[in-house]
């Protein structure tokens, strides 16, 4: 009610995952502000908190997956395999709260449902869902770029008389599966993890495929003690690979073109990349993503490599029908997925040939026959990178709706900030590499950007900070050239381009310039006193 108090802050910061506790960490330790984040949740950890499904663990190497900014931190985390589970995530998001004492200014199981600028006072008034009011001077979103569930709307869901689950909102007491049916729609990166474990307890798991995927092993194990050691003595250099390479992954993309080699040198390249496992097989060659008769032989070795695992004909062939370029879709990698299908317990169902028509009380209806299910899991992805922004209902100058300003799709600046949204600044949002990049060098360098920018307003004695339309076209158009020098705009059912949300406007929203350009163009705007903005007292 509007009887209720405002609690006042310089800084209010939304989402308590790897973004928005760093931006705390930073301004309040950095610059001594009064700062504030709000968490939807019970717990810090953003996608780590809620993506608890089975297998679920990060496609980025565990070395590599974790903050950068402090030494000590670096020293003393130790990571037990080579990519990192959800519950060891979480832990280290907890470890590093405690550490740097972070929890005492989150406030949890508080869900933001507005944020309206008010001009003349110039401050973001922010709502929550149970009443409580905020204000502060400059609002930054932390909401992720995949934290809104994407369930799709299939007639008859409310009728379904088994119990149903998205990947994205998994219960925390888990899921038993044992000897139940399973269904799971969606073979992304989270349904590639998800098959394995949970054919491994279900009575029979059915897979409805509606775009096969590429997916190479990850070839996980336990970090070794020789390999803590090596990193031990190498974490610099770790360090400022990860900062200077196109994708943050401390991995170099090789500087070798497909057709500089003959077939039977590149079969072998290609070869030791699979055995290799993980996202490094993109890096195998410079032109993957840029030339597609270079794309079309890699996609030809995994499609190969599928068909050799698959046992079964008809399965193997629905697996391998992949109509976009090699990585055009975010590349899943996976632990014995295809192998999955050789169980006797697992199908595939392709729903390009028969599609669903509906869930009954019993199971999943497609256009050819009924599959009765106790259990359906939504591996069906998210309303990627503008979602979490848009469910906030921020408001900006005038009272206009950032929903009003994106109705064609997501315009900003350097993926920052947008025009007549004075002190809000967005990590991680459309337009920013962060989503082609790996997560926390992309999101540590936003962190440290916005706040020396704050800082250098601060010591200026400026109150705010707003970018202008040209800046913008100028940014859309250098995000679209970015992605039209690539094959990415290729994959036409890609979260990239919003189309896995029915309705959502198609534009190609990550910048797939490479982060160390951006951080360039960045470092650049500061050096020239925040060029493309408009500050003032
Ligand atoms: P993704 O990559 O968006 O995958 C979602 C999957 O669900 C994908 O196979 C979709 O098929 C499928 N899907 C979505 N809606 C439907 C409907 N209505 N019917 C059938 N199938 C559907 O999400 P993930 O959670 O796997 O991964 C997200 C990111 O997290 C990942 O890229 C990494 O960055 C980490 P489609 O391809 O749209 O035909």
């Amino acid at each position: 009610s509007n009887n209720t108090p405002v609690a006042s802050y310089d800084a209010l910061i939304i989402g308590a995952g790897f973004s928005g506790m760093y931006q705390l960490h930073s301004l309040r330790d950095r610059l001594g502000l009064k700062a504030l984040v709000l968490e939807a949740g019970s717990g810090v950890g953003g996608t780590w908190y809620w993506n608890r499904y089975p297998g679920a663990r990060c496609d980025s190497e565990s070395h590599s997956y974790n903050y950068t900014f402090s030494k000590e931190l670096l020293a003393e985390w130790r990571w037990s395999e080579r990519y990192p589970e959800q519950p060891e995530i979480l832990r280290y998001l907890n470890h590093v709260a405690d550490r740097f004492d972070l929890k005492r200014d989150i406030r949890f199981d508080t869900r933001v449902t507005g944020a309206r600028y008010d001009e003349a006072a110039n401050l973001w008034h922010v709502t929550t869902e149970t009443g409580e009011r905020y204000a502060a001077q400059y609002l930054i979103t932390a909401v992720g770029c995949l934290s809104t569930a994407n369930v799709p709307k299939i007639p008859g869901l409310e009728e379904f008389a088994g119990d149903w689950y998205h990947t994205g909102q998994w219960p925390h007491g888990g899921v038993d599966f044992t000897g139940k049916r399973v269904g799971q729609i969606g073979t992304g990166s989270t349904g590639i993890q998800a098959v394995p474990v949970i054919a491994a307890q279900a009575g029979h798991l059915t897979v409805f495929q509606r775009t096969a995927n590429y997916s190479v092993p990850a070839h996980n194990a336990p970090l070794t003690p020789e390999f803590q050691a090596w990193l031990d003595s190498n974490r610099e250099e770790v360090v400022q690979t990860m900062r200077s390479t196109p994708n943050g992954h401390p991995f170099t993309i090789s500087e070798r073109k497909v057709f500089d080699v003959d077939a039977e040198e590149r079969e072998r390249i290609y070869e030791a990349a699979w055995a290799k496992g993980g996202l490094q097989f993109r890096a195998s060659f410079q032109d993957l993503l840029v030339d597609k008769t270079a794309n079309d032989t890699a996609a030809d070795f995994i499609k190969r490599k599928i068909r050799s695992i698959v046992k079964d004909p008809r399965k193997a062939a629905i697996l391998s029908d992949i109509d976009h370029p090699y990585a055009a879709k975010r590349p899943p990698i996976d632990t014995h997925y295809f192998e999955a299908y050789n169980r006797d317990n697992v199908d595939i169902v392709n729903l390009r040939a028969e599609p669903i028509e509906r869930i009954t009380p019993n199971g999943i209806r497609t256009s050819a026959r009924d599959y009765p299910l106790d259990i359906i899991v939504f591996a069906t992805g998210f309303d990627a990178m503008t979602g979490p922004l848009l469910r906030l209902n921020i408001q900006g100058a005038g009272g206009r709706k950032l929903a009003e300003a994106w109705e064609a799709g997501p315009r900003n600046y350097l993926g920052l900030q947008v025009a007549g949204f004075p002190n809000l600044f967005t990590i991680t949002g459309p337009g920013s590499p962060s989503v082609l990049c790996n997560m926390p060098i992309a999101i540590e360098q936003h962190v440290e950007w916005i706040t020396d920018c704050i800082d250098a307003m601060r010591k200026r004695g400026l109150r705010r900070i707003e970018t202008t339309e040209a800046a913008m076209d100028g940014w859309v158009a250098e995000v679209n050239r970015a992605a039209d020098a690539t094959l990415l705009p290729q994959a036409k059912h890609s979260w990239y381009l919003g189309a896995n949300v029915p309705g959502k406007p198609r534009v190609f929203m990550p910048y797939a310039g490479g982060m160390a350009h951006y951080r360039r163009i960045c470092d650049q705007v500061a050096a020239k006193g925040y060029e493309g903005f408009v500050l003032s007292d």
